[in-house]
């Protein structure tokens, strides 16, 4: 537990608002797939001094003086990223997942060009080229699907054809609701027949890379990565962008990063990300890793068990994508809505071929990075997907509800936030 005692002294409101997450955070269950806890270390990190500095540029090459310190950061976050993701080049410096795309669109593309991306009903993500992101007005996004979503295969003969027929300059596997593992040559053989750059988005899946528990896209040829730093890489919220190999490509990287897109870096949060790719690397995370995925196994076993359709037919992944409006009758606002009663939070989803709106669609998307971190394995996994199933049948049973919440605020006591994993 934090004690925030400055901003107590001075600033009542939002020391009650800390407090209030500080206490939501323990007491409660978070199944979002895409939200963690960080370390104490990676916090401390955030919160540092590299705040006050202005560093715009890069290691060795700044606009203003005074860089010793930040140098050192941002080279200790390169040189382990790169070796965490096994990569020659990396740019710790986008603010986040969406910047570090737009950056990498534009040092890989001219205005007007085309992007062959996965279609968000099926998994892909906002800045994959969603109609209403401003970068659809720039570049020309065409997209995949999956071909079966009993399995979750995506279709790789449309992907070729729409390919062949486009041309795009990128082809990007990566998603942000989707639970199977990709096939990461087929993205890449295709991207080599039309002359596309291979990008992958791992944002969701970067820390199950780094722990070596699901397949790195650079080991099949990918040129360059795009992710976000604070999901299962269990880091500060921010982006990263890694390039294979090539220098040429790594340089525009970094011209499209800044003075591309962005001013001064984020140094505390840098220096954060250095802290959490430090923890990435030790032994320990491998476990996790492992654990998380377990733990989905557990979850998907409970939910197929009891006739809920689960997107894909199950989980390879952290995540789980759930018809509950198909299955139960239960639409995702409503599931989002009795589930956060009882202390567990997750979010509703769209599900492929949706007949509902996006606001209360079919689905929902829960996930295990975060529970995994508690230290929760197989057995509290299972009892809480009971639990969520127990309840969505039977939503308007306000004892039952009761129950589960004490038990869940029990689980939470039993399996404090860590403040360390090292
Ligand atoms: N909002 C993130 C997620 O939940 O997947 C993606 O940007």
């Amino acid at each position: 537990m934090n004690t925030y005692a400055y901003i107590e002294k001075q600033d009542q409101e939002v020391f009650d608002a800390l407090q209030g997450e500080e206490s939501r955070e323990a007491s409660g269950l978070e199944l979002i797939p895409s939200e963690n806890y960080v370390s104490k270390a990676v916090r401390e990190a955030n919160g540092s001094v590299l705040t006050n500095k202005y560093a715009e540029g890069y290691p060795g090459r700044r606009y203003y003086g005074g860089q010793d310190y930040t140098d050192a950061v941002e080279q200790l976050a390169i040189d382990r990223a790169c070796k965490l993701f096994n990569c020659k080049y990396a740019n710790v410096q986008p603010h986040s997942g969406a910047p570090a795309n737009v950056a990498m669109y534009f040092a890989l593309m001219e205005p007007g060009d085309t992007v062959l991306g996965m279609d968000l009903s099926h998994g892909g993500h906002l800045t994959h080229g969603h109609p209403t992101t401003s970068i659809n007005k720039v570049f020309n996004f065409v997209r995949y699907k999956m071909k079966d979503v009993a399995t979750g295969e995506i279709d790789y003969d449309e992907l070729r054809q729409v390919a062949l027929e486009h041309k795009p300059k990128i082809i990007l596997a990566g998603f942000s609701a989707y639970s199977r593992e990709l096939e990461y040559q087929k993205f890449v053989d295709i991207a080599r027949e039309v002359g596309a750059y291979a990008v992958a988005d791992m944002a969701h899946i970067a820390g199950l890379i780094a722990g070596g528990v699901a397949k790195n896209p650079f080991d099949y040829g990918f040129d360059v990565i795009t992710s976000t730093t604070h999901k299962t890489l269990r880091g500060p919220r921010g982006g990263l962008i890694l390039v294979r190999e090539d220098k040429e490509i790594a340089q525009k990287i970094n011209k499209a990063v800044f003075p591309g897109l962005q001013g001064g870096p984020h140094m505390n949060t840098i220096a954060a990300k250095a802290v959490a790719f430090g923890e990435a690397l030790h032994p320990s995370f491998r476990e996790y890793g492992k654990q998380i995925l377990k733990n989905a196994k557990a979850m998907e076993k409970v939910f197929l068990d009891a006739n809920v359709r689960l997107l894909g037919g199950g989980t390879d992944n952290h995540l789980l994508l759930a018809d509950v409006y198909g299955s139960l009758g239960v639409t995702g606002q409503e599931a989002e809505d009795v589930l956060d009663e009882i202390g567990i939070t997750l979010n509703k989803n769209m599900i492929a071929d949706e007949t509902r709106t996006a606001m209360d669609p079919s689905g929902i998307r829960f996930g295990t990075p975060a529970l995994t971190t508690r230290g929760m394995k197989e057995d509290e996994a299972t009892r809480i997907a009971e639990i969520m199933i127990s309840v969505l049948k039977d939503k308007g049973n306000q004892q039952l509800k009761e129950g589960y919440k004490a038990e869940i605020e029990a689980l939470c006591a039993a399996f404090p936030v860590p403040e360390s994993f090292v």
